[in-house]
């Protein structure tokens, strides 16, 4: 071997000898990462069915399982957790059944709380679609077939479940009119390839170090520069494991939280969690809290008795699953509406972020006053305008649409706000849709990052 060889040798050993004095910590950081994902996680559940049903978690498809949860009204949502158990494969059993005789169908959206476990589609999100789903007359584990497709979220008679996937589609046998009991299964799978992948990277080092204990000075350096080779491919596996088991967690669109400004709606409370209702005399001045709420004619609202003409500035909402039509203007199933008030008042739903993250931000403005409607609506982040349109209209064919992606810090503020557009505030009943997705920032992935970022460190002091 010649000198440079030996140099070159000798410095790449060097190189990885620095990664091994890291090495713990980086393999500590990603086996924690690993082990707590594994020992718990979590099925939750956003699921209803025309007109019942239970949900259960089960280790064997024949075998019904533990009870989860269950519910009798297809008109809400019904949001269930349960624990997996680790290691083996899971088994979503849910049966449904029809108590009226008429349509029969079962809806959900279904997430995994880590990557862990994946559904038969191979993520951590799983919808009702005929894809991924067995389902049976007669019992679990028996006689499957594939349902049938009926329709996604939102079709009639149903409408939109609001915190259900809009996504997910209604499912049954038929055309969902035949009746009876029906079983639904899916599997839920462990995840063992990425925990493997990082016990091979564990290995390696542990062998390495046995290696390095034994063996004379001669043969040493050339023998500790091959095994330092082995050693660092090994401290790249754990690092590469610690990030693919990482990565499908942190990147998982399924486990954003669900801000929805109808779906919030509180009747009791304002400000309600994130969200706070409120009106001010220009687009950006100061908010002022509605104080006062009420129910008129079956409508939910807030007001404000200081400033109030008409009964606006207002919100108000329906939390009825049925329309509410008055004539000069309608509420649809679960609508919530903006007012603005007689002196260009605006109306205002200001949601304040709880977290950091990755927004996606949904509005859709609907002029419901037959007259029609004629108001000026916006989307503000953090009191700057994202968004600005005009309703002069009645109806769905009226309504305008926003959509964008915030990366949003925790107290950032996204405004819906509603003004009287034409210069007066009479029939102006504005429908909001408005719904953040908000997937929070990747602090595991950041953390992860931490451990790198010293290992990097201690190479520049060496
Ligand atoms: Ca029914
Ligand atoms: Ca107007």
């Amino acid at each position: 071997m010649s000198d440079s060889a030996g140099e070159k040798t000798g410095a790449i050993y060097k190189s990885f000898r620095s990664l091994f004095r890291a090495l713990p910590l980086v393999v500590g950081i990603a086996a924690v990462l690993c082990a707590v994902p594994a020992s718990a996680a979590i099925l939750t559940a956003h699921i209803t069915a025309d007109d019942a049903f239970s949900l259960y978690l089960s280790t064997n498809d024949a075998a019904t399982g533990t009870f989860i949860g269950s519910g009798d009204s297809w008109v809400v949502p019904h949001t269930l957790t349960g624990e997996l158990t680790p290691g083996v494969v899971n088994y979503l059993h849910v049966v449904a059944w029809d108590t009226q005789y008429d349509i029969a169908a079962f809806l959900g959206d279904f997430s995994l709380s880590d990557s862990s476990f994946h559904f038969a589609n191979g993520t951590q999100c799983l919808l009702t679609q005929s894809l991924g789903w067995s389902m049976s007359n007669t019992g679990f584990g028996q006689d499957y077939y594939t349902p049938n497709d009926l329709g996604a979220n939102g079709r009639s008679p149903w409408g939109l479940i609001q915190g259900i996937s809009a996504d997910a589609h209604w499912i049954w046998s038929d055309s969902g009119y035949d009746l009876g009991l029906r079983y639904f299964s899916t599997a839920i799978t462990p995840e063992p390839a990425t925990l493997a992948l990082l016990a091979l990277g564990a290995a390696g080092l542990v062998a390495r170090r046995r290696r390095k204990a034994g063996g004379g000075l001669v043969g040493r350096v050339s023998r500790a520069g091959r095994s330092g080779l082995r050693g660092g491919a090994a401290a790249i596996s754990c690092v590469l494991a610690g990030f693919l088991v990482l990565a499908p967690v942190c990147g998982k669109t399924c486990l954003a939280d669900v801000f929805d400004v109808a779906a919030d709606f509180s009747a009791t409370s304002n400000p309600n969690g994130p969200w706070c209702y409120g009106w001010s005399s220009t687009m950006t001045s100061e908010l002022h809290v509605y104080p006062q709420s009420g129910n008129s004619s079956g409508i939910d609202f807030w007001n404000d008795p200081s400033n109030v003409s008409l009964g606006a500035p207002s919100v108000a909402h329906n939390p009825n699953s049925y329309e509410m039509d008055f004539g000069g203007y309608v509420f649809t199933p679960g609508a919530f509406h903006l007012h603005p008030g007689p002196s260009g008042e605006y109306s205002h739903a200001l949601w304040t972020a709880p977290f950091a993250g990755i927004g996606d931000v949904a509005a859709t403005f609907t002029g419901r006053d037959r007259t029609p409607t004629t108001t000026d609506v916006h989307v503000l982040l953090n009191g700057t305008s994202l968004f600005d349109g005009s309703i002069n209209g009645f109806g769905d064919s009226s309504a305008i649409s926003y959509a964008t992606t915030v990366s949003v810090g925790a107290g950032d503020t996204l405004d819906f706000a509603v003004g009287f557009g034409n210069g007066n505030f009479f029939c102006d009943n504005t429908g909001v849709a408005a719904r953040i997705d908000l997937i929070p920032e990747p602090a595991t992935l950041a953390l992860m990052g931490l451990g790198l970022g010293g290992l990097l460190a201690r190479r520049r002091r060496k």
